[in-house]
């Protein structure tokens, strides 16, 4: 069937799930078209907006086209489009951040209302209801198990050999849950496709769009330093034996900073080949396969740019053997992480100086994309790493303040921050300890002092604070545009 027709089903209220993760493996065609009846209802007075589940971000024409066209009834579990954040942001777009382990089976226990449809990307699907999705996985077998209809869209681009790179798997709910037997990332024990009841499949459409997966930007000095300091770290842990010399599984978050700890990591001639049990498989990855730094990567997206997709098709044999894409909840599941003992490495927005750090909000209000997985891998890593460029718009923010003004990881979970500076090393601390080691090693000399005085400010206790100032560096680039004149006395 058409788009078109496909989204005639569609109407004000429903909840709709959409497969993919990131823009890998989201569907693209049925979505847009659902925007376009919403502004149509829109034009004519009527209400139209659609409860909305996804895996984590997804592309333009799926989360850009509906908050553009002002349709969200509500909005989890994480996005990073212009659009959707704005709507989010203006209060057009009610939104709920989850750790995206949980998502799933939040709405399988019934947390969540039900998806009436689930809108899942294929490369392939047969009469009998077996669904083979593209590059990203997702919620996607649980959205098919649990709504009523399901659209597919084919998608031409993408070869039936896709097959045979998914394990797909639902936990039984508790009580009955048993344990995930993955004991090593390369592990398989799911099935190769979504079954589901041909009955509920409503139509295919068919589509050749390329996934909107947007290139990085070249290494800057900064990303390319924190990259470094990120492989001598790991390279010290293995020589003081904190590490295996075998080396355990990585897990790196998403964009920049991740694409140039994995350049680092895979240059590295210390660092032993490794596996990755991550979320999103970048870029980086495909180049480190073929020269054999990373031996296997399990993930939920295939998140790669049409040039290095091309030559994961151009060789499907060797990387179906090195690629296994599964649903978030399993990927980011505690139980698998903490057996497999992950290295995790994610990017925090701001740090305080005791170790917390804020991954979403910015300046505490502006939600900028989500919790996403990090605080699934982070909670449950052998050990958890934080990279952050030291600043932020032109050295006008600092990204180590006295208090982080959004709270996504404890200084419980943090064992290590590094900056384009330095590595400070937290494990074993106390909070007046880790502030010293974080400005000392990770601060801009430019906010170094500035931050000391704080604490001269600050009663003496555990984690010593003083809340008439600890949001000053906020409150000054709210009123001036720069952290860099605080004064301190103006507050306390
Ligand atoms: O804004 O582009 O307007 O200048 O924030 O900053 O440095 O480009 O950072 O793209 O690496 O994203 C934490 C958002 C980092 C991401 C976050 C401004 C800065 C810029 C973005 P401009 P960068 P990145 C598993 C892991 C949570 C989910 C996660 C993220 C913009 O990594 O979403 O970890 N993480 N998932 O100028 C105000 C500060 C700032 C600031 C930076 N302190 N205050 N603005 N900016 N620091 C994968 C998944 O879950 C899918």
């Amino acid at each position: 069937m058409t788009a078109e027709n496909a989204a005639l089903y569609i109407n004000n209220g429903d909840i709709v799930g959409f497969s993919g993760f990131t823009a890998a493996g989201a569907p693209k065609e049925v979505p847009t078209a659902l925007a376009h009846r919403a502004k149509s209802f829109h034009d004519s007075g009527k209400p139209f907006k659609i409860g909305m589940y996804t895996g984590a971000s997804s592309g333009f024409s799926l989360d850009g086209e509906i908050a553009e066209a002002d349709a969200v009834l509500f909005r989890t579990p994480y996005q990073s489009t212009t659009d959707m954040r704005a709507a989010i942001n203006e209060g057009r777009a009610p939104y709920f951040d989850m750790h995206l382990s949980h998502l799933a089976q939040q709405m399988r226990y019934g947390f969540l209302p039900k998806p009436k449809f689930a809108i899942v990307e294929a490369c392939d699907v047969t009469e009998y209801g077996e669904i083979v999705p593209t590059t990203g996985v997702g919620i996607a077998p649980t959205i098919c198990q649990m709504a009523d209809y399901i659209i597919v869209e084919l998608n031409r681009n993408h070869p039936t050999e896709l097959r045979g790179f998914h394990d797909i798997y639902i936990p039984v709910d508790p009580p009955g849950r048993r344990d995930i037997p993955i004991y090593k990332a390369s592990d398989r024990f799911g099935s190769l496709s979504m079954q589901v009841n041909p009955a509920k499949i409503l139509g295919v459409v068919e589509t050749h769009r390329h996934d909107e997966v947007s290139g990085f930007t070249p290494l800057d000095k900064i990303t390319e330093k924190i990259g470094q300091n990120v492989a001598d770290f790991l390279v010290r842990e293995i020589k003081a034996k904190r590490i295996p010399k075998q080396f355990l599984p990585i897990q790196s978050g998403v964009g920049n900073i991740a694409n140039a700890v994995l350049s680092s990591l895979g240059s590295n001639p210390d660092i032993p080949p490794f596996d990755m049990f991550t979320e999103v498989i970048q870029d980086a990855v495909i180049g480190l396969m073929e020269n054999d730094k990373v031996r296997f990567a399990s993930g939920c997206s295939l998140t790669i740019t049409p040039e290095e997709l091309s030559k994961v098709y151009g060789n499907l044999n060797f990387f179906r053997s090195k690629i296994g894409l599964r649903s978030q909840e399993i990927t980011n599941n505690p139980e698998v992480i903490r057996r497999l003992g992950l290295i995790t490495i994610n990017t925090a927005l701001e740090a305080d100086i005791y170790g917390n750090v804020n991954s979403t909000h910015v300046l505490g209000s502006k939600m900028m994309n989500g919790i996403g997985g990090s605080g699934d891998f982070t909670r449950n890593a052998y050990l958890s790493i934080f990279t952050t460029p030291s600043t932020a718009k032109n050295g006008n923010i600092c990204a180590f303040v006295p208090m982080v003004s959004h709270h996504d990881h404890t200084e419980h979970d943090v064992h290590v921050l590094i900056t384009e500076h330095g590595i400070a090393d937290l494990r074993g601390t106390s909070p007046i300890q880790r502030a010293q080691i974080i400005i000392d090693n990770c601060v801009d000399p430019l906010y170094r002092e500035m931050l000391r005085d704080y604490i001269k400010y600050c009663p003496q206790a555990h984690t010593p604070h003083n809340l008439a100032a600890c949001f000053a560096m906020h409150r000054e680039f709210y009123t001036t545009g720069t952290m860099k004149n605080v004064k301190w006395e103006k507050y306390v």
